[in-house]
């Protein structure tokens, strides 16, 4: 399938250049921040945790089209860690599947950009979510469903490490291996805090990758905020295979904010007023050379 971007011009769409995973990841961490302060909401730290992630699946893996989000081959893409919603419909509005005017509404009352990412009207979202533990089994029923019906739709899953205290994480992934179902590709989004403390203090959860391989699926570990790194574990995981696979992703809660990251606070504060300004300043000074003027 082919990708087209889409770009708002004067309240038209008219189709642009692919932004590249850096220059999503920019104007997606700029958004997170605005949509969250404006609406008063939470979860920033677990929203920026995942751009990284999210830039490059949508900048290179994902086979998604917004002219057609309905298109019965395209992979089906499933945010299990619903809270960081402002993530995912951020990076689907820089991807042209609807217009970034929307973001604005995020979190406010009567919009249909709730904080837990919302399937209702929003091209592009698959399923809502927001109860933890979910996704994998959604992803797992989306892969199934495809191969049953012998399409070539690839289901990925964005977990985070906290769902991994779920029981029902852990039976989707014995389920997958037990279908081998090839198609299925889960990403952890391992920041090693939860909403209250650190994992470790919660749940530990090492040896995490002999703990996937054990049930029987390929693992990768990798820097989830490196793009090259990113971009060529997730373009392997994207390969044929014979068993699911999970891609460890090592990353930081809050990153792109030096006062946000690895700080348990930022999973409920909003950024107000200083902090607001202060973080707006740390994230434009990460500007990508190749993105010029213009919004955000
Ligand atoms: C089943 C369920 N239990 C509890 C919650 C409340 N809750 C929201 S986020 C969160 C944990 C956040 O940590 P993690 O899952 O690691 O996500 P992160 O923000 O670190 O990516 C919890 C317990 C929930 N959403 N669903
Ligand atoms: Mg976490």
């Amino acid at each position: 399938m082919i990708l087209r971007w889409r770009e708002e011009r004067g309240g038209r769409r008219a189709e642009t250049a692919r932004p590249t995973s850096r220059e999503l990841a920019y104007r997606v961490r700029l958004h997170c921040l605005r949509m969250t302060a404006r609406g008063g909401s939470a979860h920033i730290g677990s929203a920026l945790s995942t751009v990284d992630i999210l830039a490059v699946l949508y900048s290179s893996i994902l086979r998604v089209d917004p002219s057609r989000p309905d298109h019965p081959d395209r992979d089906r893409f499933v945010l299990s860690k619903g809270h960081a919603g402002a993530a995912v419909y951020a990076t689907l509005a820089e991807c042209g599947f609807f217009y970034r005017r929307l973001l604005r509404q995020h979190y406010q009352n009567g919009s249909i950009l709730s904080g837990h990412v919302s399937h209702k009207g929003i091209p592009g979202v698959e399923v809502s979510t927001g109860s933890l533990g979910h996704g994998l089994g959604l992803a797992t029923g989306f892969a199934l469903s495809a191969r049953m019906s012998k399409r070539p739709t690839r289901a990925v899953a964005l977990l985070s490490d906290g769902e991994l205290d779920e029981g029902s994480t852990w039976e989707a992934a014995l389920f997958a291996a037990h279908h081998d179902l090839g198609n299925l590709l889960a990403v952890v989004d391992y920041n090693k805090l939860q909403s209250l403390a650190t994992v470790e203090e919660t749940l530990g959860l090492e040896p995490l990758g002999d703990k996937w391989r054990s049930f029987g699926w390929h693992v990768t570990e990798v820097d989830g905020h490196d793009h090259d790194a990113l971009g060529w574990a997730l373009a392997v995981a994207d390969l044929p295979a014979d068993r699911p696979t999970i891609v460890i992703a090592h990353t930081t809660k809050g990153k792109g904010v030096s006062f946000m990251e690895n700080e348990v606070l930022w999973h409920y504060r909003t950024a107000r007023d200083a902090e607001y300004e202060a973080a707006l300043r740390e994230l434009r000074g990460q500007r990508p050379l190749s993105v010029s003027g213009g919004p955000p």
